[in-house]
């Protein structure tokens, strides 16, 4: 019963449409880690993106189209592409990275001011949290100034790519951010 009216809820809001997902943060965060993990519920090993991977994934009757774009500081210009009809983004970060998590910062508040991102929710990663000396999700959530977001919708969950800790946790908030936005 639950499950027919998950169905039926899915295709009244979204009809054939794939919820559109878009994964960023800086190089090494680990988004693409997390894009085939999410995909195929495993560690895959991982070259530097350049450009992007793209992948439907299904989770929780929803189909989820998701873009992992490559994060070195010469493509991130490039990210903008991509932002039209985005539903949500998952910015990864690595929380081992205490030299660049202001660069991370700078990065998310560019792209959360572009108005094509308006309505998007952000679910934010602290990722690699299996290594020793992360820093801790409440750390991360300061440092990207996510306290102080006005009008968006954002949660933050630690996560270890590697060890597949968090992710659907994380996923589960953004499936109820999603249909409560
Ligand atoms: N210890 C640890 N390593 C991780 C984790 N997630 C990713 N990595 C490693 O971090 C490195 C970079 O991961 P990628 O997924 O390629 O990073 P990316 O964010 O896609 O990087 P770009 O494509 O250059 O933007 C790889 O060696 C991964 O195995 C994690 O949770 N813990
Ligand atoms: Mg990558």
């Amino acid at each position: 019963m639950g499950q027919y009216f998950g169905k039926l809820f899915n295709q009244l809001v979204y009809g054939d449409k794939e919820v559109r997902i878009l994964i960023l943060g800086l190089d090494g965060a680990g988004k693409t880690t997390i894009l085939y993990r999410m995909q195929i519920g495993d560690v895959v090993s991982t070259i530097p993106t350049i450009g992007f991977n793209v992948e439907t994934v299904s989770y929780k009757n929803i189909k989820f189209q998701v873009w992992d774009l490559g994060g070195q500081t010469n493509i991130r210009p490039y990210w903008r592409c991509y932002y039209a009809n985005t539903d949500a983004v998952i910015y990864v970060v690595d929380s081992c990275d205490r030299d660049r998590i202001g660069t991370s910062r700078d990065e998310l508040a560019a792209m959360l001011n572009e108005e094509e991102l308006r309505d998007s929710v952000l679910l934010v990663f602290a990722n690699k949290q299996d290594m020793k000396g992360a820093m801790s999700a409440a750390e991360v959530s300061q440092a990207l100034g996510l306290p102080r977001l006005k009008n968006r919708q954002w949660g933050i969950y630690k996560t270890s790519a590697l060890k597949g800790d968090g992710l659907d946790e994380g996923l589960d908030w953004l499936v109820n951010a999603i249909k409560g936005a």
